[in-house]
């Protein structure tokens, strides 16, 4: 199996307008300041001085290295593009620290250090390897942003000692990792320094996997046999993420096929409307097929994070439109909805459905039913979801494209620079406001264009040789300097579930483009599953420059009152305008209902 394609990584990439450029100023000038600012204030910071007592306050916590990483990781990214001498200087001092308390062999972590230093490598689960690893992806994050190689240097060392620990000397006390990430790290290590032993303890970690007999972590079996996701929906994507790095580098049809088959399994039988993944929050964990409840569902935002990193993996290993359809079906709501609109608040867990009236009900305190938080908060006990956050935004450009030595792949929609070899795109759009891109090019190639499924119409002017082929991107071969205009159509769209979902039978969603909606209970009348649309009668959008896409007004119904508990059915319904908004933006102007799954008339 050969690799098609090779991301084109963020230094040659541009973020220049549009939806995109407003939400990385935003990442940029409050985002990432408050989450350092939170972090700061809970001892995540301070913790890297290793000097904290009992007694004292802010505690260090088993993953405070990954969450200050992904901090440091979202602050490369926002340095490589806008140079920012105060997040260059708070780098810089937490790498000094790393370096000050590390240990002579080369480890680091700051639990560990401080509470069980005799302990080292013998608990799965307590996450050392996780945080390694995105200590590993912040160091070649600042690497590549600023040329500066301590951090890199420093991590390296700490691979080195890793690989001694669980392959050349063997003393660690398991296997693969209890909560993957270090396998995609280690690719990253391995592409910025060309070291291959690198490569090779990432596939060491993956080949191991599968004898604990573990489905939480994924280790209930080879992962080659495995075809269903299962387990704590994190960990999975950020090991399906390592299998597809290594499916590339290895030319591993069998672990490219498996990754393949894990995509589809939560792409077809596992994925909110939403993007979201995670159906369940006892472990944080995938539940079976079509099982997708809607008051309680979990949905990490980390979750879609790491599903939109693992179909980038795929789509340019071999482009396909189902790969990148589902990411930014996750981007766009499941993600997005994880960040505030102003940009400091998160959802941890992310409700498909808010039900003030079940959430408040008084129990009798014995069983209070699983429900997810209905108002972002700024900071978390356990706070991975904020600075992963900060990082993909930071880093979307390298979400867009694709390129092999004679085509450039097209396969999200941004305004911006992207430059290859001897090939380049400078792309002007106001998605997902709308569908009209006019895409200039630089040099003779092909370009293939992704056409997402949900778009049955579009226009395509320029170019030679147009053909869309069976992955669903349109390939059209280009001359320097030539204009290409791509449009698409993006109706107001009623969308039904498969009615194996038994939860959303009866009921449509509304979508327009990539974006899914959702009724609020401050715009209408409650309760939310008493609206009734009808989707014959259409929809008009409404002007909502708050949301960056427009809203949307339905003629919809509401049913005569009754003092009836139970009555005749009848065809009596009274007309009520429906007013819809993007579900990313939900739950920014106080508690109230959400609904996405509408009854139908
Ligand atoms: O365990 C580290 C992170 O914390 C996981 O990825 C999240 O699900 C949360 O449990
Ligand atoms: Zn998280």
């Amino acid at each position: 199996m050969k690799q098609v394609s090779k991301i084109i990584p963020l230094k040659n990439t541009e973020i220049t307008g549009g939806f995109w450029a407003d939400k990385q100023k935003l990442n940029r000038e409050v985002t990432i300041h408050s989450v350092y600012n939170r972090f700061a204030e809970t001892g995540r910071f301070e913790a890297f001085k290793l000097n904290w007592k009992q007694g004292e306050p802010n505690k260090p916590h088993i993953f405070w290295d990954s969450d200050i990483a992904k901090w440091m990781e979202s602050a490369a990214y926002i340095i490589a593009k806008a140079p920012d001498a105060e997040l260059e200087r708070i780098i810089d001092e937490t790498v000094d620290l790393i370096d000050k308390n590390r240990w002579d062999d080369g480890y680091f972590n700051i639990c560990y250090t401080l509470f069980e230093p005799d302990d080292r490598f013998t608990a799965r689960y307590n996450h050392e390897l996780y945080c390694a690893g995105h200590l590993i992806e912040a160091a070649v994050a600042y690497y590549n942003a600023t040329g500066k190689d301590k951090f890199l240097k420093i991590m390296c060392d700490y691979a080195d000692m890793i690989e001694k620990a669980f392959v050349t000397e063997k003393w660690a006390e398991f296997d693969s990792p209890g909560h993957e990430e270090i396998e995609l790290a280690l690719v990253k290590l391995y592409h910025t320094t060309g070291e291959k032993r690198y490569l090779e303890l990432s596939k060491y970690f993956v080949d191991v996997r599968g004898q604990e007999q573990d489905t939480y972590t994924q280790a209930h079996k080879p992962v080659r046999e495995q075809d269903e996701a299962v387990g704590h929906s994190v960990r999975a994507v950020y090991l399906y993420s390592g299998m597809a790095d290594l499916a590339a580098e290895y030319g591993d049809e069998t672990l490219f096929t498996a990754a393949d088959k894990l995509f589809d399994s939560m792409a077809k039988k596992k994925m909110y409307i939403t993007g979201g993944l995670g159906q369940t929050c006892v472990g944080e964990a995938f539940l079976g097929d079509y099982d997708l409840p809607e008051t309680s569902s979990y949905c990490e935002t980390c979750a879609d994070i790491g599903y939109i990193l693992f179909a980038q993996r795929m789509s340019a290993i071999s482009p396909n439109r189902k790969y990148d359809d589902a990411a930014e079906l996750a981007l766009y709501n499941g993600f997005l909805c994880g960040l505030s609109l102003d940009g400091k608040g998160f959802f941890y867990d992310n409700s498909i459905e808010v039900d003030l009236i079940g959430i408040n009900n008084p129990k009798d305190g014995r069983h209070k039913p699983f429900y997810p938080i209905t108002q972002r908060l700024e900071v978390f006990d356990c706070s991975c979801c904020p600075p992963n956050v900060t990082r993909l935004i930071a880093n979307i450009g390298e979400l867009a494209c694709s390129e092999n030595d004679n085509t450039l792949w097209l396969h999200h929609f941004m305004s911006g620079e992207f430059r290859g070899n001897g090939k380049a795109i400078s792309v002007e759009t106001a998605y997902p406001e709308n569908g009209k891109m006019k895409i200039t090019c630089s040099g003779n190639f092909t370009l293939a264009l992704r056409l997402p499924v949900w778009c049955k119409n579009y226009t395509l002017t320029g170019g030679k040789n147009a053909v869309l082929k069976d992955n669903g991107f349109i390939y059209v071969d280009v001359a320097d300097g030539e204009v290409i205009e791509y449009t698409l159509d993006m109706p107001v769209r009623f969308v039904q579930a498969n009615p194996k979902v038994r939860q959303c039978c009866g009921r449509v969603a509304v979508q327009r483009g990539p974006v899914v909606y959702c009724a609020e209970g401050i715009d209408n009348p409650l309760p939310l599953k008493g609206l009734y649309v009808d989707p014959k009668n259409g929809a008009k959008l409404v002007e909502s420059p708050e949301y960056g896409v427009s809203a949307i007004e339905l003629d919809g119904y509401i049913k005569p009152e009754s003092d009836e508990l139970y009555y005749d059915y009848d065809e009596n319904f009274v007309e009520q305008k429906i007013k819809l908004i993007p579900y990313y933006a939900y739950a920014n102007r106080g508690e109230t209902d959400m609904l996405i799954w509408l009854t139908r008339k």
